[in-house]
């Protein structure tokens, strides 16, 4: 599978057929999208702190109401009807249903996603539940969160609470969104909740995140009654591009930290070697007790993939002024604990509203690379899509730049499938513009717009685009 495809430079193809079995999706979280913060019992997660925190979210915004579609849920499935979805991907908050993050269960809670569910199914649309999308009970980052090795005994708990509830019906588990996210960015950057800034603390996240993982999959596996449930993880995975000699050593750290810290451990039962030596001057890793590799990598029926860009790296000489454009808000701390001599060079454009640049060879590049390293793992998109500012203009939104996103995207995963890649289906991120964490309103990812006043949706031009490549499971002209 190393040969290249021909196909236009520029990834714009349309008429491409996708086979009747690939699933088409969208994808949100559950803080992002359902406000209703503190009603039916839910309890509060980090997000809640964090974003109620003075100045550690763009203009104050917080996810107390974002799209209010705790309330507006079934007019929300209504809408992924319209569209054709095939699937939907949905996260759990996990303060709605352990709202201390232990013992106590909120039966409101489970009952709201016990409705989307039959709500989901009623539909014809697939429910792929992912349990962790960030917003752990604050009770337990009282108590050190992802620091303390028993937030993953907790979050296994979680998992059999939720698993025993819903495992009669939700068709995809997904365990942990982005576990990249959560440790480095909430404990390394700082950028995420819960803020901290400490690289011990952000590589004993890492370890915890891939322990919870294993733990919760053995749960579920344990107590969900539907036989052909499939279970997964989702990861973001960092395409790292070169720029000079000192970049091969710079790529390998990187892809070491952001890559191989979670598919080590989950698909081949072991860190990386390199990962361990590039980090020792913070941790000899003995948070790693005897027996945890076995359990967290528990077989896996698919991987979930999130891809938005590419990032281009080097070496820092030390004395120029150094770049920092690795795509995420740069708050004062790393996210990459002991490769912070590593520079994220700004890179060509053209760029979304994030300022990430708009790359679809990379996730052409990374799905075979994935089916090279894992030959036997099916991959899921689970996310991808992109941000661009929208204006509703006599009820429509013209967003021809996130259409061309779409289809330069869809194009790029077409390819990969022609060239061997088991790639089952594609999650377009957002179904909804929603709250985009530190960033809050500002950045919109919905193909369908919502007007935060108002809370009206309306279904982009994107959306329509993706009606017609679902409805004929060819890419539009
Ligand atoms: C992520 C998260 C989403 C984001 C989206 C855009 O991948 O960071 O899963 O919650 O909103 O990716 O940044």
């Amino acid at each position: 599978m190393t040969e290249t495809t021909t196909g236009s430079k520029d990834y714009r193809d349309s008429g491409l057929e996708f086979p009747a079995d690939f699933l088409f999706g969208s994808a949100t979280a559950s803080y992002q999208i359902e406000g209703a913060a503190t009603e039916d019992g839910r309890g509060p997660s980090i997000w809640d702190t964090f974003s109620h925190t003075p100045g550690k979210i763009v203009n104050g915004d917080t996810g107390d109401v974002a799209d209010d579609h705790y309330h507006r849920w079934e007019s929300d499935l209504d809408l992924m009807k319209e569209l054709g979805l095939e699937a939907y991907r949905f996260s759990i908050a996990w303060p709605r249903i352990q709202p201390d993050g232990s013992g106590r269960v909120n039966e409101a809670g489970l009952a709201f996603y016990s409705r989307l569910v039959d709500g989901l199914l009623e539909r014809g649309i697939r429910p792929v539940a992912t349990l962790y999308h960030w917003d752990l009970p604050q009770a337990l980052e009282d108590a050190g969160g992802w620091t303390n090795r028993e937030t993953a005994y907790r979050f296994a708990e979680y998992a059999a609470v939720v698993g025993e509830a819903l495992g009669d019906r939700v068709h995809t588990w997904t365990t942990l969104n982005e576990p990249w996210c959560s440790a480095y960015l909430g404990y390394g950057s700082g950028a995420h909740a819960p803020g901290r800034t400490e690289p011990l603390a952000a590589l004993q996240a890492v370890h915890h995140l891939n322990l919870a993982h294993g733990l919760a999959l053995q749960e579920l596996r344990r107590v969900v009654t539907k036989a052909d449930a499939e279970y997964s993880v989702t990861l973001n995975f960092h395409v790292i591009r070169g720029h000079d000699d000192s970049s091969p050593e710079a790529i390998r750290r990187i892809d070491a930290l952001a890559n191989r810290a979670f598919t080590g451990p989950m698909l081949r039962g072991e860190y990386p070697a390199d990962l361990l030596e590039d980090t020792a001057a913070i941790t000899d890793w003995s948070f790693v007790q005897p027996g945890d590799l076995d359990v967290i990598r528990q077989p896996i029926d698919v991987l979930g993939v999130n891809y938005y860009s590419t990032v281009t790296v080097k070496m820092w000489d030390g004395e120029s002024p150094r770049q920092n454009a690795d795509g995420h808000k740069d708050v004062g701390g790393s996210p990459w604990p002991g490769s912070t001599d590593v520079e994220f060079l700004v890179q060509e454009g053209p760029y979304t509203a994030m300022g990430w640049n708009i790359a679809p060879d990379g996730l052409e590049e990374l799905l075979v690379s994935l089916s090279e390293q894992f030959p036997e793992q099916p991959l899921m998109i689970t996310e991808n899509g992109a941000a661009f500012d929208d204006v509703v203009e006599d009820g429509r939104v013209h967003d021809p730049e996130r259409l061309d996103y779409l289809r330069r995207h869809f194009t790029a995963a077409h390819r990969a499938k022609q060239r061997g890649v088991d790639l089952r289906g594609y999650f377009v991120w957002s179904l909804l513009d929603n709250f985009e964490w530190g960033y809050g309103y500002t950045k919109r990812f919905g193909i369908v717009h919502v007007d935060y006043d108002t809370q009206v949706r309306t279904v982009k031009d994107s959306g329509r685009f993706y009606q017609e490549l679902i409805r004929t499971r060819r890419l539009p002209e």
